[in-house]
């Protein structure tokens, strides 16, 4: 008789159906599917609870994938370029969830580009995944903020506006933990998303998603094969956590270990790009480089240890404040009545 396999599992011992989420409705071939399956695969890795994530999406085709991935973790499909903002209350109310964020390019560097800029002045710890396919995909296609200059749509109009850089954006805001992927580049992304949720404070992955239906076509800039052909890996890299064996192979004393909070590090190895990580001036000239070459530098772009972040900078203490009794996060009512009269002074 044949034997029946049980399916691997994971520290927790859960099998990957319970990070699994609902059945996608985009459509057929969408990068974003793609990005939902390495989400699934690297919380399931990682090891973390589901019902620890919060998962928050603004509104579009990215921002749908909120239902198909972690269907047991909390979830929030907001209003449009609103995701930011919420996933910083949430974390501020519940210290104790992971977030991930997923938003598009419209989403994001459009309607939401201030909070995103807040977001990251803030450093909410959260993981953020811009699932950039360079269109409005939900609403059929127009140019987004990241569209490149030259990039043509289906019926032939021409983009004549510089695109918005998101990793060079967050870099200069000051965010720590800068990555740029591509969903298909599976491997690649999951180290990277795996890395982002032990990192301590915001990270950002601007995951380059080709848009089947309205961005794939001969005259776009970000079609899977334009992005194939310009895309340039930066390093290997393997996320290795304190409990995990490293399953890649990387040349000792050429390669890099950054260290997490949780004791779990990514190691890389530079290609022949020979790049650092480390310098702020370094990453921006490399982006701003690779534009001029039609290179697509894909990896980890820009790291530093983190550093204070939102809950810091407002002293919220070590506790999540929900899991506060009413008798600590009520003021009494001789407090209230002095906070009044100190009005009343005024
Ligand atoms: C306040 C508001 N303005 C405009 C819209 C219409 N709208 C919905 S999604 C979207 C853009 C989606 O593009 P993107 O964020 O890149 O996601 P994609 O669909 O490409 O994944 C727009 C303009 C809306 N829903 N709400
Ligand atoms: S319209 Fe584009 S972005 Fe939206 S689901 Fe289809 S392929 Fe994906
Ligand atoms: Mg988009």
């Amino acid at each position: 008789m044949a034997e029946i396999s049980s399916p691997p599992l994971n520290s927790l011992g859960l099998p990957l159906k319970e990070y699994q989420g609902g059945k996608s409705t985009l459509c057929e071939g969408c990068g974003h599917n793609m990005i939902t399956t390495q989400i699934v695969q690297a919380v399931w890795e990682s090891g973390i609870e589901p019902h620890m994530v919060a998962k928050i999406s603004g509104i579009g085709c990215s921002s749908k994938a909120t239902a198909y991935f972690l269907g047991k973790s909390w979830g929030f499909n907001t209003l449009h370029g609103r995701a930011a903002p919420v996933m910083t209350g949430a974390l501020l109310a519940n210290s104790g969830l992971h977030g991930i964020l997923i938003s598009g390019d419209g989403d994001s560097l459009s309607i939401g580009t201030n909070h995103f800029v807040h977001m990251v002045r803030r450093n909410v710890p959260a993981v953020y995944v811009i699932a950039d396919n360079g269109v409005y995909g939900l609403t059929k296609g127009q140019f987004s903020a990241t569209s490149d200059i030259g990039s043509a749509l289906k019926r032939g109009s021409v983009n004549e506006l510089p695109p918005i850089d998101p990793c060079a954006l967050a870099i200069e805001l000051g965010c720590g933990f800068v990555a740029r992927s591509y969903a298909g580049n599976g491997k690649q992304l999951k180290a990277l998303l795996r890395a982002a949720m032990a990192y301590g404070g915001l990270a950002i992955i601007d995951c380059l998603s080709p848009c089947v239906t309205f961005n794939n076509h001969e005259t776009s800039t970000r079609s899977y094969r334009a992005v194939s052909e310009r895309a340039l890996s930066v390093h290997d890299m393997d996320f290795v956590m304190a409990s995990e064996s490293p399953t890649v192979e990387l040349a000792p004393g050429e390669s890099q270990e950054l260290t997490f909070p949780d004791g779990s590090t990514l190691r890389l190895k530079a290609t022949e790009t020979g790049f650092d990580p480390s310098s702020r001036a370094r990453s921006l000239d490399a982006i701003h480089d690779s534009v001029e070459k039609g290179v697509i530098l894909t990896g980890l772009l820009y790291h530093r240890p983190a550093a204070a972040t939102a809950a810091d900078f407002i002293d919220l203490g070590a506790d999540p404040l929900v899991g506060l009794g009413a008798e600590t996060t009520r003021p009494s009512r001789e407090a209230l009545a002095a906070i009044n009269k100190e009005f009343l002074a005024g």
